[in-house]
């Protein structure tokens, strides 16, 4: 039977993902891959990311890649300009750098129609057995099961904010609800308040030095893209689950202060 290897934020550090799959030893035949979002931004290799991704795909690897913040990003910038795109133009670099962050036009560049195909084919999330995969985190207000979550053109515009407030949600008001963006006080992190009822809750969208693995919740972003680590969790058939990484090979996005965020000193 097929493991479920699941992936951390890529952002463009495809050197570190082909690191990581060879590593595990994937098998496009065997297993199922799953991207827990954010293949876009940040690091070196945004484009190359997504052409190697449709690859994957095309070797016949069941491949799922959930929608993360920054894949929305580009994906409101294509619903934006989508006429010029489809014509091969390209909007002016500042309005590309503005939108997208420093690499934003070079990307757009390098970007094929079948990358943004697969970009706009992303769901909000996945599920699997006792697994549930998301970008960013889960508000208790959100009660219908996670596979009705890719539907969300059958919610009210209210409901469809707070379900694409998946992608984003970091902190959450006690009574569960999704504070504003510019809320900052009286807040927990959402992970505190997830109740499991959705099994195991796989994300990424918060960078940190190891694995975080709080209740039933379970981040693997660990900060590739700012010089720390790829991670992808592996879930067995009979359902162990464990994780492995491997070293970025450098520091490609501006590092946060180390006080907010301590790297881990282990080599692969
Ligand atoms: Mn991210």
């Amino acid at each position: 039977m097929a493991r479920l290897l699941v992936i951390g934020d890529v952002h463009g550090c495809l050197i570190e993902l082909e690191n990581l799959l060879r590593k595990l030893q994937y098998e496009a035949q065997q297993d199922t891959l799953v991207f827990v979002g954010d293949l876009l931004n940040k690091g070196p290799s945004g484009a190359e990311t997504l052409s190697f991704v449709n690859d994957l795909k095309d070797d016949g690897g069941e491949v799922i890649y959930v929608r993360g913040n920054h894949d929305e990003k580009y994906l409101q910038f294509f619903n934006q300009f989508s006429k010029r795109l489809r014509r091969g133009e390209k909007p002016p670099r500042r309005l590309c750098q503005g939108w997208l962050g420093p690499d934003g036009h070079s990307t757009i560049s390098k970007m094929k129609s079948r990358d943004w195909r697969l970009l706009l084919g992303t769901p909000l999330s996945f599920q699997r057995g006792n697994l549930t995969v998301l970008h960013g985190g889960l508000s208790s207000k959100i009660h219908c099961k996670p596979k009705h979550l890719l539907d969300s053109k059958s919610f009210s515009s209210k409901r469809r904010a707070e379900i694409k407030s998946l992608m984003y949600i970091r902190n959450l008001h006690k009574d569960g609800s999704v504070p504003n963006q510019n809320q900052v006080r009286g807040l927990v992190p959402w992970q505190d308040l997830y109740d499991g009822r959705f099994g195991w809750v796989v994300y990424g969208h918060q960078p940190k030095s190891h694995v975080n693995h709080r209740g039933h919740t379970i981040g693997i972003d660990t900060a590739c893209c700012y010089g720390n680590r790829l991670t992808a969790l592996v879930q067995e058939p009979g359902s162990q689950i464990y994780w492995e990484s491997v070293a970025a090979r450098s520091c490609y996005a501006n590092c946060p202060p180390p006080k907010r965020l301590k790297y881990a000193a282990t080599a692969v």
